[in-house]
């Protein structure tokens, strides 16, 4: 469908209606009268959009990404015409027919992160002005930097089985991550007599009695190891946090007898998730986290690499004044990712042997005195757990269960009346009940989270009870990945049941995988969290990023339902459409009865906005010099219901960017209390400015 050159003087009313404001919008050729209005100040995304419109790219291609939300409404003043895409490939792709087009440049506008690296194919394709002459050789040592632990181009026929050996082997050392080997065309054609090949080091194992060596399979020293028990069981709020390395290396069982022994609450982090039953009454989320590692006096990180997600294991994330031992398989990440300032005792050796021989100390040295001391604080933290899941969980469940959450949405969404009338559904809800009926048939269920509206309701409604079965998307954040994910997953572990939530959006960059689930069989089940936008309400809510134009809508195809269960009904899954919360136990009882892969499509949205939509909103309104009153009603309301908590967390998100803002710039966005923030942040070991 061609889209207009002009503005859309329908939107225009339309975001009069829910009060927000309506930028001015210029031919592209008059864009001085929008730059030269600017405040002297003004962030960097201001000199993206002045300088694409001074060198005349006033069409452009894209799919959002957080940083340069307010990049749409600059360039929407200054009359450029930009086309929202379902894939981050499309606009590189977009961006290259345009150039092939009209015979001269195009542009192409990714977030930074996994939009960024869904362009290869499409930049491969234009890296000769499109006539696939891409230059293998040149991109093979950059593009993989950053994207796996090496990638190696073997240049000789006779180390091709060294580097897939190496590449086996170092992909599965902690942490674990991929490897590249490629093989050059020649070396794939040309033959050689396989007979006369080196006898390399350890294909010698392959045909004798000799075992090779497993990977990382020693215990640490034990006099460190004994230190890192005597700190654990002398402390009075002593703490646990475990990251991947137990799960690859399958050290649940010990991971369970040790802290059963030493009676030391546990947070399970990334694929070490469930290595401890979420359930379990030593286990923390979370609810409890934010205290636990606050107020630790000493605590054991175990195979996990702390990244900005655990704050670096730094104050204010981490106490900074509580000791650490720290077990990791790899000596690197004793060094290099910010280990906690206070280590007391590194160790180095397989997680799940260091493990045993922490057991076998501790017997030697629990009694009854020394658990007795922990008590209290194992039993904070769960006064704290369940007040999480009855106030966070049961309540909101329950209170939203029978409200069509498009009732209160405040968005000028364009399908709220299509969503009153057919029904729609709450994402806590629909998370609960589609979790809870998976688990409930299948306790070794996994689930796989692919929506960013989904993943804060998603992720605690689920109560992992085996490692290896929360699929989420990580630092990355990306949208897309569960259909293959689920895949795999379906693959390595048949009979299993897993269950991905996909965004409306994001479903459409790996759709086509159910033809795949089809041909091989896997009855995977895609859950559809059809917010009728990409992003959910933040995005639909117009008025958040002032929008003077309709043709870059977050929303899809607008005005009525997409059918996505009808469209793929012809490949022969099972398909099942949710519109009320009553629907969804029995839609997954169904999916998972029918042994085949199954879509489940579910109406829905969220009716408040999530946190970090908050931190977001502020720290998007502070960076582009606006204020409250910029924002439609729905954001105005979360700006006023922010308070101290959130100002101070963009503060530390701000940070984190190594961006300092004044604290009462912040302040006078949120309307919190100066001083109480300065409290907060005193409290926390935080400076500011
Ligand atoms: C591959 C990829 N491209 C771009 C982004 C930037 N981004 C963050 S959230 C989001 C919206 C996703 O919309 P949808 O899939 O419908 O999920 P919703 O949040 O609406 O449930 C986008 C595009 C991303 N995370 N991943
Ligand atoms: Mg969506």
């Amino acid at each position: 469908m061609p889209m207009p050159d002009s503005p859309t003087p329908g939107m225009v009313a339309d975001m009069k209606v829910v009060g927000a404001k309506v930028l001015r919008r210029v031919p592209p050729e008059r864009f001085r009268e929008i730059s030269d209005a600017w405040p002297d100040e003004v962030a960097g995304c201001f000199m993206v959009a002045r300088t694409l419109a001074e060198e005349g790219l006033t069409t452009g291609f894209s799919v959002f990404g957080w940083d340069y939300m307010y990049m749409w409404t600059l360039l929407g003043e200054m009359g450029f015409t930009m086309y929202h895409h379902r894939h981050d490939q499309a606009p590189a792709w977009g961006a290259g027919g345009y150039a092939i087009g009209t015979c001269g440049p195009g542009f192409a506008m990714v977030d930074r992160r996994p939009g960024m690296v869904n362009l290869h194919a499409p930049l491969t394709w234009m890296e000769r002005g499109g006539a696939q002459e891409y230059n293998v050789d040149r991109t093979l040592g950059s593009m993989w930097d950053g994207v796996c632990k090496w990638a190696h181009r073997v240049i000789d026929i006779h180390d091709i089985a060294y580097w897939i050996r190496k590449a086996h082997r170092d992909c599965n050392m902690d942490p674990r991550g991929p490897c590249v080997v490629q093989v050059p065309s020649d070396i794939l054609i040309d033959r050689f007599d396989h007979r006369h090949e080196r006898q390399l080091y350890d294909s010698a194992y392959g045909h004798g009695t000799k075992r090779a060596p497993d990977i990382q399979e020693g215990g640490g020293r034990l006099e460190d190891v004994e230190k890192a028990v005597d700190l654990l069981l002398n402390a009075e709020r002593p703490m646990i946090c475990t990251g991947s390395a137990i799960y690859y290396s399958q050290a649940w069982e010990e991971l369970k007898e040790f802290v059963e022994l030493t009676q030391i609450p546990v947070h399970c982090r990334r694929q070490s998730r469930g290595s401890i039953p979420e359930n379990h009454p030593l286990h923390f989320h979370g609810g409890p986290r934010p205290m636990v590692f606050a107020e630790t006096d000493a605590g054991l990180i175990i195979g996990l690499e702390l990244n900005f997600l655990e704050g670096f294991g730094q104050p204010p994330f981490f106490s900074g004044s509580a000791k650490f031992a720290v077990v990791q398989e790899n000596p690197s990440l004793h060094y290099l990712t910010g280990s906690p300032a206070n280590v007391e005792v590194a160790i180095l050796g397989n997680v799940k042997q260091v493990l045993r021989q922490m057991i076998e100390i501790a017997k030697t040295k629990v009694s009854p005195q020394k658990l007795e001391r922990h008590a209290p604080f194992v039993k904070k933290m769960q006064d704290i757990k369940e007040a999480y899941f009855n106030t966070r969980i049961v309540e909101r469940v329950s209170r939203n269960y029978n409200v069509n959450p498009c009732l209160n949405c405040c968005s000028p969404c364009s399908c709220r009346d299509e969503y009153l009338r057919l029904g729609a559904v709450d994402w806590e809800v629909l998370a609960f009940e589609a979790v809870q009926e998976m688990q409930a048939a299948d306790s070794r269920a996994s689930i796989i989270i692919d929506s960013f509206s989904m993943s804060d309701v998603l992720t605690d409604k689920f109560f992992a009870n085996f490692p290896g079965t929360t699929c989420d998307c990580g630092i990355h954040m990306g949208v897309g990945h569960s259909m293959g994910i689920g895949i795999g997953l379906q693959v390595a572990r048949p009979g299993r049941a897993t269950m991905g939530f996909v965004g409306d959006s994001g479903f459409g960059i790996g759709a086509m995988e159910l033809e795949t689930m089809m041909r091989y069989k896997l009855p995977h089940m895609t859950m559809i969290c059809n917010n009728h936008a990409w992003g959910g309400r933040s995005c639909v809510e117009s008025g958040f990023y002032l929008r003077p134009w309709l043709e870059v809508s977050w929303q899809n195809w607008p005005g009525f339902v997409i059918r996505y269960d009808e469209m793929f009904k012809p490949l022969g899954i099972h398909t099942e459409f949710i519109t009320g919360s009553d629907q969804v136990r029995p839609a997954v009882r169904r999916s998972m009865e029918s042994g085949k892969p199954a879509l489940l499509h579910a109406l829905g949205d969220c009716s408040a906005t999530p946190p970090l939509i908050c931190v977001l909103a502020l720290y998007h309104a502070w960076s582009w010099g606006m204020k409250p009153s910029d924002f439609s009603p729905g954001i105005q309301a979360d700006f006023a219901a922010m308070g101290v908590p959130f100002t101070v967390a963009t503060l530390g998100f701000l940070n984190g960017y190594g961006i300092y803002p004044k604290l009462e710039e912040l302040t006078a966005l949120s309307g919190a209390d100066k001083g109480q923030c300065e409290d907060v942040l005193r409290a926390m070991g935080m400076t500011w400015v």
